[in-house]
């Protein structure tokens, strides 16, 4: 019996990479098909000789949409330029990896292209607390740093169509051949480059998932209580509110709105802040 991680699920197969490096094309036994959870790209198994799957190990976390298991960090993936950053789709998908209790690292690709907007925004998200990594897959600025924070972990890549993710693997590893393109031909196409949702290996600990579901993930039945607590700069503040449970908006003597006024929160995030806390609310409504 051996152990190793599930890193692709094609027509029943499953792809099982040991700490070897070896893949062993692996069936699943019946009494593992009747538990409630199927097996997930990310899940640690142990594997028979013969190609049968055993058993699954406990979960650290997990996916729906992208279906995936035991994803130790995503890394969100923005562009300085081409395309330009947009702050709300940025912290909603921060959002929904905070809800998912998976830490996430920032990475701002296409530096070559940074203007004084992409150094402010640098650090907005510095001081939050967040790691921001600024690369370039011309320059090879910051891929050593993002080579490093890659090891030994299962890393998912996310972040909008065209910001350097395939471009980045192929930089951190010239091993891998991830399908690149530009923008301008992918929107005449009208659809992404990406389209598996497979774990491809780094070294015999690291492995990364490129996919571009994970722009699209949806932050169906949160609550406000639940955003606040993913919006890691208020948790300061909130001490000092009033009101328990504030929801930092029309509250009166609100410690949020206080650190805001003074500069300590940054007004970007607080407005990215009330949008999604009223997406939330109008999808309860409905
Ligand atoms: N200026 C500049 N362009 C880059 C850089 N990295 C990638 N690009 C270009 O950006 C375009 C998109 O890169 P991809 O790696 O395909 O982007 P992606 O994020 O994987 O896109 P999807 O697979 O559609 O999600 C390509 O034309 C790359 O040549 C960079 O560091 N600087
Ligand atoms: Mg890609
Ligand atoms: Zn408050």
């Amino acid at each position: 019996m051996k152990q190793g991680v599930v890193i692709k699920n094609v027509n029943g197969y499953f792809y099982v990479q040991t700490p070897s490096g070896d893949v062993h094309e692996c069936k699943v036994r019946g009494r593992l098909k009747k538990e409630r959870y199927s097996l997930l790209v990310g899940d640690t198994v142990s594997i028979t000789n013969d190609g049968w799957i055993d058993s699954i190990e406990e979960r650290r976390n997990s996916l729906r949409r992208p279906a995936i298991a035991n994803i130790d960090q995503v890394i969100v993936v923005v562009a300085a330029r081409e395309p330009d950053i947009h702050p709300l789709l940025l912290d909603r998908l921060l959002v929904m990896i905070h809800h998912s209790h998976i830490p996430p690292i920032l990475v701002i690709n296409k530096y070559d292209l940074h203007t004084e907007d992409t150094v402010k925004l640098k650090s907005i998200y510095e001081n939050i607390g967040y790691t921001v990594l600024c690369t370039s897959t011309y320059t090879g600025e910051g891929i050593d740093e993002l080579r490093y924070v890659l090891h030994g972990k299962i890393s998912a890549f996310a972040g909008p169509s065209g910001v350097g993710k395939s471009s980045l693997l192929n930089a951190v590893d010239p091993n891998f051949a991830f399908q690149t393109g530009a923008v301008s031909d992918k929107i005449k196409r009208g659809r992404h480059t990406t389209r598996h949702a497979s774990l491809y290996s780094l070294d015999e600990s690291s492995f990364i998932m490129d996919t571009p579901g994970f722009s699209a993930l949806d932050h169906t039945g949160m609550t406000v209580e639940e955003l606040v607590h993913t919006f890691p700069e208020f948790g300061d503040h909130d001490r000092g509110c009033k009101f328990s449970p504030c929801s930092h908006s029309h509250e009166p003597i609100c410690s949020v709105k206080e650190a805001l006024a003074g500069g300590q929160i940054s007004e970007q995030r607080y407005q990215s802040y009330l949008t999604i806390k009223s997406e939330l609310e109008d999808q309860r409504r409905r």
